[in-house]
């Protein structure tokens, strides 16, 4: 059975867990801590970053790899979108790996950066977050009402960036289709068994699985 490293809360394990909850790919779940990452997870994937899937053959140590594989096992998402759609796919998951991400930390974390102005990052999200919104349909909805792999590599991470401050992302009036499509995600059966809380894993501890149900 393969071994998945993971995190509760990082937004690249939690695209991860989405494939392989879709896939319905079982697993011995190893959540972890990062201040006190366990030293096999360090010897199968130096670079140290979760999520780490191990197969019998192979380590797969980047979420998008550990997405493409599941697909590769299994038609996970209903949709048989066109090159057009795939590209845009594609292209809008690299914007919110490097863009998104590099404003996000900024924006939410901002303390950990010297010299950072919190509201210009939180901008440039949101700029990101309205060229996501001329895409949407008006029931909020990327490609059609199912979801793809646009929706579980993006949502973690547009989740943690409406964390940082609720009231302000919930009033903002250019991003209402995205914030439904975030709330039709976090109120969703998938997001809960993604979510289930794990004890933090130790070397002697028994094995437990993902999914739970
Ligand atoms: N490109 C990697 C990035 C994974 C990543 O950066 N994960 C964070 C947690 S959200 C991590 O493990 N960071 C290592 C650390 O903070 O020590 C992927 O897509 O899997």
């Amino acid at each position: 059975m393969p071994i998945l490293y993971s995190f509760k809360r990082c937004p690249y394990a939690m695209r991860a867990r989405i494939a392989l909850f879709l896939g319905d790919i079982k697993c011995e779940i190893r959540e972890i801590r990062l201040n006190n990452k366990p030293d096999h997870m360090i010897k199968v994937s130096p670079k140290g970053t979760v999520p780490v899937l191990i197969l019998k053959n192979k380590v797969i140590d980047e979420s998008i790899d550990i997405i493409n594989w599941v697909m590769e096992q299994k038609n996970i998402f209903e949709d048989n979108l066109d090159e057009k759609d795939m590209h845009l796919t594609d292209a809008l998951i690299n914007l919110f790996d490097t863009k998104f991400k590099y404003h996000l930390d900024r924006y939410k974390y901002s303390s950990r950066y010297e010299d950072v102005d919190s509201d210009f990052h939180r901008n440039e999200c949101l700029s990101i977050l309205i060229k996501l919104e001329s895409i949407l349909d008006k029931d909020g909805w990327i490609f059609s009402h199912n979801i793809n792999k646009l929706d579980i590599a993006i949502l973690p991470f547009i989740r943690q960036f409406k964390i940082a401050d609720p009231e302000w992302f919930e009033n903002q009036i250019d991003i209402l289709k995205v914030n439904k499509l975030l709330n039709k995600f976090l109120n969703s059966d998938l997001f809960k068994n993604i979510m289930f809380k794990y004890e933090v894993w130790k070397t002697d501890s028994k094995a437990v699985f993902f999914p739970m149900s």
